[in-house]
C-alpha cells in the first residue's frame, strides 16, 4: 500500500537527511474478520483487515487520501501523538478540526512530523468507529541519529505489540444500548476477548542473545492491561513518543493509547520458551461474565520445538509492584516549567440528564459537538476568535494565550479509572493523587498540599487518573490550534467527556500554512455544514448562539430523580427479558434501584416511587440534537 513517489532534499544546515514523502490512498469500508473465532463485521482498509503499519522517517512528509467507501456514515481520521506544528487542520477529529468525510468524499491528510521520533497511532476520530477497528501503528524511526538509543548499539532488532480489547458486536450495536435509559448507571460494554495483535493466542518469535528495542501500543478504547514477560525484565527507553532516561521494570501498566518502548534482552538459551502476558485491570469492568478470559496468555518463542507455553503469576499488581510512570525521566531533562498563567480546574462526574440518559461531565458540561467546526470558526471570526462564546456554551471550549503555562487541574468525582489524552501537546504530569475508596469522600488537588513536584517531570501525552483521585497536567500552550482534550475511553468519549482548547486564535488565522484545503469546504458543503460561522452555525453575528446544539436538560428540581428512577423501574419490568447482561453491567436487577438511586442522587424511599408521576416540567434548556 505504501508508494514513495518523491524524494526531496532537506535543505536543512545541520543536517542533510533525505526526506521522503509517503503517500496512502486508502479508502475505509465494512469487511468481516474472525479474530477470536467469531466472524463479524469490521472496518477494513482497502478490504484488508488489520490496518496497515506507517512506518516513516522523522521529517518525511505523509499524505494519506481517506476516501470514504461507507455506505451509511461518515469518517475521519487522526494521527494520535503527532503535534501537528501548523498543520492542525490536519488533526482530524470531526466537528472540531474538521468537517466530518462524507460518504463518497476524500480527505487529504498531508503533514511532516519534523520534531517528533517514536511510537504512535492513528484512528478513525468518528463515534465508535476505531473500535470496529478503524486503526493502526505509527512509527517514526530513528535511523537518522537524533534518537538518544541506538541500532547496533543499544539493541539490535526493533518488533511491535499491540493490544486492544475486542468485542462481537460492532458499536452500532453496542452505543445505543449504552447511550440508553435502560441502562441508567452508564455501565460500559464488557469485551469478548482481550487481545494481543489482533489474536488470542500471539507468538512472538524471538531470536537469543538479541536486544529488541520493543514497542508497546494499546490501540483499544477501553481497559488498560499489566504487561509482563516470564524471566525478562524490560527497560524503559521512550513514553508516548518522549525517550526517557533507562529505567528498568518487570511490569507495565498500560491504559488504551499510550505507548512504552521497551529494551528487552533475550536469553542465549533456546530450550525454552516464555508467557507474555497481558491481564485486564478488571476493576475497570463493571461485569465479569463467567467465562470472560482476563489473563491471555501469549508465547515469545525461542523454538517451535519447545514446549507450549503456561500462564505465568505474579504476586502483586498493587500500585507500587508495577511501573511508576511519575518515575521516568525525560532523556532531554526538561526542567518543570514555571508556575502557570492559567489554572484550568475540571470536575469529572457522570450523572444523568432529562432523557434519563447516563453522561459523562466536565464541570457539569457533556461535550455537545457544534453546528461548525470549532477551528473553522476561529478561522471565520476575525478578531471575535478570542471570545469563547463564538464556541457555543455546550462545547467546553477554553481560549489559550500563546506560550502561556497552562495547568490542568483534574478531580476525579467517579469511581472509575479514566485515561486522558490531550491533542497537540506532551504535558509534565506533575501530580498524581493516590485512588480514594468507593465509600470515602473524594481527594481535590490542592496547591498548598501536595506531594513535591518533579524537577524533571515525566512527559507524554496520555496519563490516567486514580479513582476519586487527581492528576495535575502542565503545559506551555506553543503550538497555536485548536486541541480536544478527553478521556480516551472511547465509551466516554461518547457520552461527552471533553473539551476543546483554542490556543492562540490570532497566530492560527495568520499562520497561511494553516488554512482549509479545498476539500475541507468540499466536505463540509456536502454536509450542509456553513464554513464561516459560529458554533450555532451563523454567519452573520458570531455572538449570535441562537440554534446552538446543547445537552439534554437537567433533571428538573424537586421530584424528578424518582421521577426517572420510577419510570425506568416501570419500563424496566416490562422490557426485563430484553435488557443484555452486557450493557448491565455487574448489577443484578434487584439492586439496580439503589444503584440508579445513588445515581441520581436520591436518597428517598424507593417504596414511594410508585406516586410519582414522571412530567415534563418546563425545561431549563432544550433538548439537544447535536449529540454525536
Ligand atoms: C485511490 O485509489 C482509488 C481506487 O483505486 C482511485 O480511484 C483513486 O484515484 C486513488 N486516489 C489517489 C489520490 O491516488
Ligand atoms: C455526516 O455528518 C453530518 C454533519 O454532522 C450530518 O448532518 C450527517 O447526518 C452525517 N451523515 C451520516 C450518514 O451520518
Ligand atoms: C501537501 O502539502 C505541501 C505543503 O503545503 C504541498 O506542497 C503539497 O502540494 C501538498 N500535497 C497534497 C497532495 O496535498
Ligand atoms: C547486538 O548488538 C550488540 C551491540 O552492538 C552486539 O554486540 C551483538 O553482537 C548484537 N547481537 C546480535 C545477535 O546481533
Ligand atoms: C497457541 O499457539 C501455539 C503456537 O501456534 C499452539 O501450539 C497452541 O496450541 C495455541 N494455544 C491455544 C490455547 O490456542
Ligand atoms: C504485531 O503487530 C504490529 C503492528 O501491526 C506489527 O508491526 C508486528 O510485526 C506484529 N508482531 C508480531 C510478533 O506479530
Ligand atoms: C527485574 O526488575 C525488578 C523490578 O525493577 C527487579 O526487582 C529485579 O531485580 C529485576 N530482575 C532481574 C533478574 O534483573
Ligand atoms: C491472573 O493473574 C494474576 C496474577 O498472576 C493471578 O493472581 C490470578 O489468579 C490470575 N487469574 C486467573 C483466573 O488465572
Ligand atoms: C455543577 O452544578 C452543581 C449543581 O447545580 C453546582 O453546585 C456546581 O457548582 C456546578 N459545578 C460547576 C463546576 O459549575
Ligand atoms: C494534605 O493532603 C494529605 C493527602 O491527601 C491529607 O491526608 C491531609 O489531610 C492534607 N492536609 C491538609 C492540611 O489539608
Ligand atoms: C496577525 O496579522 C496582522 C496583520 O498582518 C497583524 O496586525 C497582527 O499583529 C498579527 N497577529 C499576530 C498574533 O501575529
Ligand atoms: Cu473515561
Amino acid at each position: 500500500m505504501v508508494s514513495v513517489t518523491s524524494l526531496l532534499l532537506a535543505g536543512a544546515l545541520a543536517s542533510s537527511a533525505l526526506a521522503e514523502t509517503h503517500v496512502y490512498n486508502w479508502t475505509a469500508a465494512w469487511g468481516t474478520a474472525n479474530l477470536d473465532g467469531y466472524e463479524r463485521p469490521v472496518i477494513t482498509c482497502n478490504g484488508e483487515f488489520p490496518w496497515p503499519d506507517v512506518i516513516v522517517n522523522k521529517g518525511d512528509r505523509v499524505i494519506v487520501h481517506l476516501n470514504n467507501g461507507f455506505d451509511d456514515r461518515n469518517t475521519s481520521l487522526h494521527f494520535h501523538g503527532l503535534f501537528q506544528h501548523g498543520t492542525n487542520q490536519m488533526d482530524g477529529p470531526e466537528m472540531i478540526t474538521q468537517c466530518p468525510v462524507p460518504i463518497g468524499h476524500t480527505m487529504t491528510y498531508n503533514f511532516t512530523a519534523p520534531d517528533q521520533i517514536g511510537s504512535y497511532w492513528y484512528h478513525s476520530h468518528t463515534a465508535g468507529q476505531y473500535m470496529d477497528g478503524m486503526r493502526g501503528v505509527m512509527v517514526i524511526s530513528e535511523d537518522n541519529n537524533d534518537y538518544p538509543y541506538k541500532q547496533g548499539i543499544d539493541y539490535n532488532e526493533t518488533a511491535t505489540l499491540t493490544f486492544m480489547e475486542w468485542y462481537h458486536d460492532t458499536a452500532d450495536v453496542l452505543i445505543p444500548d449504552f447511550l440508553n435509559l435502560y441502562n441508567p448507571t452508564g455501565a460500559e460494554p464488557i469485551p469478548n476477548n482481550f487481545l494481543m495483535n489482533n489474536t488470542k493466542n500471539m507468538t512472538w518469535e524471538v531470536e537469543p542473545d538479541t536486544t529488541y528495542l520493543l514497542r508497546l501500543v494499546n490501540i483499544g478504547g477501553f481497559v488498560s492491561y499489566w504487561f509482563f514477560i516470564e524471566g525478562h525484565n524490560m527497560t524503559v527507553v521512550e513514553v508516548d513518543g518522549v525517550p526517557v532516561e533507562k529505567y528498568e521494570t518487570d511490569k507495565i501498566y498500560i491504559t488504551v493509547a499510550q505507548r512504552y518502548t521497551v529494551l528487552i534482552t533475550t536469553k542465549d538459551d533456546t530450550s525454552k520458551n516464555y508467557a507474555i502476558m497481558q491481564l485486564v485491570d478488571d476493576g475497570m469492568l463493571d461485569l465479569i461474565p463467567s467465562g470472560l478470559l482476563l489473563n491471555t496468555t501469549h508465547t515469545m518463542s525461542y523454538s517451535s520445538d519447545n514446549a507450549e507455553v503456561e500462564e505465568y503469576y505474579v504476586d502483586c499488581l498493587d500500585d507500587d509492584c508495577y511501573l511508576d510512570d511519575m518515575k521516568l525521566v525525560p532523556y532531554d531533562k526538561v526542567e518543570l516549567y514555571d508556575d502557570p498563567d492559567h489554572v484550568i480546574t475540571i470536575s469529572v462526574i457522570m450523572d444523568n440528564l432529562k432523557n434519563g440518559v447516563n453522561y459523562a461531565f466536565f464541570n457539569n458540561i457533556t461535550y455537545t459537538a457544534p453546528k461548525t467546526p470549532t477551528l473553522l470558526t476561529v478561522l471565520a471570526a476575525g478578531d471575535l476568535a478570542s471570545n469563547e462564546l463564538v464556541y457555543g456554551t455546550n462545547t467546553h471550549t477554553i481560549v489559550l494565550q500563546k506560550d502561556e503555562i497552562v495547568d490542568i487541574v483534574l478531580n476525579n468525582e467517579d469511581t472509575g479509572k479514566h485515561p486522558f489524552h490531550l491533542h497537540g501537546h506532551v504535558f509534565q504530569l506533575i501530580d498524581r493523587g493516590a485512588a480514594v475508596d468507593d465509600d470515602d469522600p473524594f481527594v481535590h488537588f490542592d496547591y498548598d498540599n501536595h506531594t513535591e513536584f518533579a524537577e524533571y517531570p515525566m512527559m507524554r501525552d496520555t496519563v490516567y487518573v486514580r479513582p476519586q483521585s487527581n492528576i495535575v497536567m502542565r503545559f506551555k500552550a506553543d503550538n497555536p490550534g485548536v486541541w480536544m482534550f478527553h478521556c480516551h475511553i472511547e465509551w466516554h468519549l461518547v457520552q461527552g467527556l471533553a473539551l476543546v482548547l483554542v490556543e492562540a486564535p490570532e497566530e492560527i488565522q495568520n499562520n497561511s500554512a494553516q488554512q482549509l484545503t479545498q476539500q475541507h469546504i468540499d466536505n463540509c458543503e456536502a454536509n450542509g455544514i456553513n464554513v464561516k460561522s459560529n458554533a450555532a452555525g451563523n454567519t452573520e453575528n458570531f455572538l449570535d448562539l441562537t440554534g446552538q446544539n446543547v445537552q439534554h436538560g437537567d433533571i428538573p428540581d424537586g421530584f424528578t430523580g424518582k421521577g426517572i428512577v420510577a419510570m425506568v423501574f416501570s419500563c424496566i419490568a416490562a422490557i426485563l427479558g430484553l435488557i443484555t447482561i452486557a450493557v448491565y453491567g455487574l448489577m443484578d436487577i434487584k439492586n439496580l434501584e439503589v444503584e440508579v438511586a445513588q445515581d441520581l442522587g436520591v436518597v428517598e424511599d424507593l417504596q414511594n416511587t410508585e406516586d410519582v408521576v414522571v412530567e415534563e416540567t418546563s425545561s431549563k434548556q432544550s433538548s439537544a440534537e447535536g449529540k454525536y
